[in-house]
């Protein structure tokens, strides 16, 4: 056996969104499609390509990448439909590449969280995750892969830019010719030529760290009491996670966890944790007798969904209430070095930090952003409104740690989710937050949407919208404090005189067209009016949004798709 050179072929559009690349599954089934892609990432990460790759990296991250060679690789993906076909191709890479040993999640399962987990554990030199995320699966759902490197965390836009580049010019890639698949689902250790392949048990190393991070003996205590919780996995990656730290471990009733079982097609469902898509979960939340608690988590166990019992925290919310409670958690007991967000997250965080007298960063959108920053030890928590949050434990947003980090608080303060969260408005003010996607726009209209808007931003200032005035409109730019590096048009926005704020900008993981995002921000310090119903106080800057950016002409639809 050997290594085989196959010839190949570029493949156009393989450029890295927020995420990775995610496209339909028929695309990832092309002949070479994965290949490509996979030689592209490992060519890039060993330096082993000239020219346009060297030309367009810069930064400190890539050029002190570990040469793959020899190292460890921990490769996992959700469970979604093309996930084990799609990890014995990366495995035959791999060997073919120089690894020296891989470490692959059981049944070829590892949550996005899980694989961070991994390879910071086992200082691995970087991690393949196969999953397309919240997006659909099955033969006509959606398919993705993103590498991680060696920090635990989604790959830099320097990495990221290398990996497109490579792409672009790709002529052959390198196979081990081997035809037997890896059994992958035993746990033990194998060989593909010189590769020691290790499949090991999914969960064990993600929950030995949750056990370092929270106070299980008082969420055990909480869990075996009166209190009532779910667990929704929309038969997702976090069903057997799910199962083993709540079920097992914490001692919550069997069945706490529902939809646990992951499947190829996700039972049919659409595994973005949110009040549209969790419906099941929303429904026994505001339901007669509903639990005290539920959680959701995403196809591969990086976002989650809060409720209390007739009660939705938002995700802006929920980073500012665990940033002011991390005192009950013990691994954050001794403070918090700073907190970041993305920039569309609502600025609820920024409170907790200037309460806390600690610094707050405003990032793009997209989680490696938050990298350099937990890298130089200046943030603790990080958060995104599109149901993410987590912390320097890993370098991936992590749905159970948030779940756990919650039970740890209730199991402290032995209060209501809904208490907690109103409380929390009461001392810091309240921020209505309201995210309109339009989702499936013909491309080009979007684009000509934010081209006008981008257009008549300097002419915003001082404009007055019925009782709302434009204090300022920018195209968001980020200047990395840690390397320098610089992202520019993420994002369209619009800051008002009254504090509110809308954004605009277009998704980076959607494969259907292009997705329109609104995100809109009222700020409420009045403790008599924080009790209003959202869509009601957010109307106006809704308003304001179809008056700047003629939303309903260029979306040609009357009404968002989805509301979180
Ligand atoms: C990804 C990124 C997140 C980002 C989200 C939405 O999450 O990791 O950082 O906030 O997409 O991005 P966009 O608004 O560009 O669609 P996930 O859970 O899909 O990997």
């Amino acid at each position: 056996m050997s290594i085989v050179e196959i010839a190949t072929q570029p493949h156009a559009g393989q450029k890295p969104g927020t995420s990775g690349l995610r496209k339909p599954v028929t695309v990832f089934q092309q002949p070479h499609y994965l290949e490509n892609f996979v030689q592209s990432i490992f060519d890039s990460v060993s330096g082993s390509v000239s020219g346009s790759v060297s030309g367009s990296v810069s930064g400190s991250v890539f050029d002190s990448a570990p040469d793959p060679k020899g190292t460890t690789l921990v490769v996992g993906g959700d469970g979604r439909y093309h996930n084990r076909a799609a990890i014995q191709t990366v495995l035959r890479m791999a060997a073919a590449a120089g690894y020296g040993r891989v470490l692959v999640g059981q049944g070829g399962i590892l949550s996005t969280p899980a694989v961070s987990c991994l390879i910071r554990k086992y200082g691995a030199s970087g991690g393949i995750v196969l999953s397309a995320s919240h997006n659909p699966g099955g033969p006509s759902g959606d398919f993705g892969i993103k590498y991680n490197v060696a920090n635990g965390g989604p790959a830099p836009e320097s990495v990221t830019a290398a990996i497109y580049a490579r792409t672009q010019e790709i002529s052959v890639y390198r196979i081990w010719a081997e035809d037997a698949p890896i059994d992958l689902e035993r746990v033990g250790v194998t060989k593909l030529g010189p590769l020691v392949v290790e499949v090991v048990d999914a969960t064990d190393d993600y929950a030995q760290l949750m056990t370092t991070l929270f106070d299980f003996d008082a969420i055990r205590d909480l869990l075996q009491g009166d209190f009532r919780f779910c667990v929704d996995a929309m038969h997702a990656v976090t069903g057997p996670y799910a199962r083993r730290l709540f079920e097992d471990m914490l001692g919550a009733p069997a069945g706490t966890a529902i939809h646990a079982v992951p499947l190829e097609n996700f039972g049919g469902g659409h595994p973005d944790p949110n009040l549209t898509y969790a419906h099941e979960l929303v429904e026994r939340l505001f339901g007669e007798n509903a639990p005290d608690f539920g959680a959701a988590s995403d196809g591969d166990g990086d976002r989650n969904m809060i409720l209390g019992r007739n009660f939705f925290v938002t995700p802006s919310d929920s980073l500012a209430v665990l940033a002011a409670n991390h005192r009950y958690v013990p691994a954050y007991r001794a403070g918090l070095a700073g907190i970041a967000r993305s920039m569309p997250t609502s600025q609820a965080a920024d409170r907790v930090a200037q309460g806390l007298g600690i610094d707050l960063y405003e990032t793009p959108t997209g989680w490696k952003f938050f990298g350099n920053l937990l890298d130089a030890g200046r943030v603790t928590l990080c958060g995104e409104e599109s149901f993410g949050t987590g912390s320097n434990h890993i370098r991936e947003k992590d749905g159970l740690w948030a779940v756990l980090f919650w039970l740890n608080i209730l199991a402290a303060r032995r209060q209501s989710v809904a208490d907690i969260v109103q409380e929390h408005w009461r001392t810091y003010g309240r921020h209505y937050y309201a995210r309109h996607d339009y989702e499936g726009v013909k491309s080009d209209r979007a684009e000509s949407l934010m081209d006008g808007l981008r257009q008549r931003l300097a002419g915003l200032p001082g404009q007055r919208f019925g009782a709302e005035e434009v204090a300022y409109a920018d195209d968001f730019a980020y200047t990395d404090p840690v390397d320098g590096s610089c992202s520019a048009g993420q994002g369209l926005r619009i800051g008002l005189v009254s504090g509110s704020r809308l954004v605009l900008r277009l998704s980076g993981t959607g494969t259907q067209g292009a997705t329109l995002r609104l995100y809109l921000e009222a700020y409420e310090p009045d403790a008599q009016r924080q009790n209003l119903e959202v869509g009601t106080v957010l109307a106006p800057l809704v308003a304001i949004a179809e008056e700047v950016a003629q939303i309903r002409h260029y979306t040609e639809m009357e009404r968002p798709t989805v509301i979180t």
